[in-house]
């Protein structure tokens, strides 16, 4: 209701403003253009100082009543670099802002038209344009560089240590696989999709696939302070793994692998003692608008310790093992993942 009115109120001083312009608009016939002509310009100066004093409290007002709702500290160690990065640039862009809105609105102020004074011709400065153009193109230079740096390091290749995770998007979940006690992810084959049995394609051909593990709930395993690389991708449109908590975000593209790595460093358990909220969960959202169901692409992150990441690990079965009624037969081949478990059903029906 206050949102309607507001609207009814704003509408309301737009026709008020409105015909205040069309009542001086006769009055200027009336009683001569000059004088009206400066009253309006007069009219028109305040309005924009008012509308400057305005907008700068609505922009200090946002930012106050959202400070409270803005992200905990970063959860990974690269993430404390991009905040940083993000707080200088809002920084150096916000005073940049600053000078020259005001210097905008008081010259529109100052220099309003009185009839009195012509305006000053002054068609061109050399050093003032060298000026103008060297400062900014420097300091956007700079700000892109320290960008490129920060993006180049979360692309590079992980440290040898790092833990791998591959990363599947698809309408609309996510799905996780863990490469086993090898450290090798399988190869894929997106040919073996299939919803009831091989969600992901993988290639019972190749041994590396046989100790991979696909999280049976899509939860995102990693270990405090241990490197993650994850490798990316999608098994139909465009998604994008969002870890706002860990200031890290990567396209997954269908065809495709994308990577991004990085080192955790605040446990679940931790981050709900910082919030003050128990019930705190690490997520993964689709930053990608990906179909209709893309607001429910929510996954969730467990961040924990060595230990009790090897405790979660020793209950995880092998999808080659969940997926078919004897995992000690040797490889199979097409035919051989057909029976089906509960298990299964479990992953595909998320
Ligand atoms: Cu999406």
């Amino acid at each position: 209701m206050s949102g309607f009115l507001t609207i009814a109120l704003i509408g309301l001083v737009f026709v008020i403003i409105y015909q205040i312009a069309k009542a001086s608009e006769y009055a200027t016939i009336l009683r001569g253009e000059e004088k009206i002509n400066n009253r309006v310009n007069r009219t028109m100066a305040w309005l924009l100082v008012a509308f400057f004093v305005l907008g700068m409290w609505g922009i200090w007002k946002c930012h106050t009543l959202l400070a409270d709702k803005m992200l905990p500290v970063s959860a990974s160690v690269q993430g404390e670099a991009y905040d940083t990065m993000f707080n200088v640039t809002l920084l150096v862009t916000g005073i940049v802002f600053f000078i020259t809105q005001t210097v905008l609105f008081w010259f529109a102020f100052r220099y309003q038209s009185t009839g009195k004074r012509t305006a000053f011709f002054y068609a061109h400065n050399n050093k003032l344009e060298l000026i103008w153009t060297t400062i900014p193109a420097i300091a956007m230079a700079s700000l892109v560089a320290v960008g490129l740096r920060n993006w180049m390091s979360m692309t590079a290749e992980a440290p040898k240590d790092a833990a791998i995770v591959e990363v599947i998007g698809k309408q609309f979940n996510w799905l996780i696989r863990y490469p086993g006690k090898d450290g090798v992810l399988g190869k894929r084959d997106f040919r073996k999709i299939n919803d009831a049995d091989n969600v992901l394609g993988l290639d019972w051909n190749d041994k590396d696939n046989m100790d991979d593990i696909i999280a049976q709930n899509g939860e995102l395993h990693i270990v405090v302070n241990k490197p993650v690389k994850l490798i990316i991708g999608s098994r139909d449109v465009i998604h994008d793994v969002g870890l706002a908590h860990f200031r890290m975000k990567m396209d997954a593209v269908p065809g495709i692998v994308t990577t991004m790595w990085f080192t955790p460093k605040v446990t679940t358990a931790q981050m709900k003692e910082i919030t003050g909220n128990p019930n705190f969960v690490y997520e993964i959202s689709c930053d990608q608008m990906c179909g209709k169901g893309h607001y429910s692409m929510r996954g969730t992150i467990v961040v924990e310790t060595e230990a009790e990441h090897q405790q979660w690990l020793a209950k995880q079965q092998s999808y080659y093992a969940a997926n078919n009624a004897a995992p000690a037969a040797a490889p199979a081949t097409e035919a051989a993942p057909e029976q089906k478990t509960d298990s299964v059903k479990a992953i595909t029906m998320k």
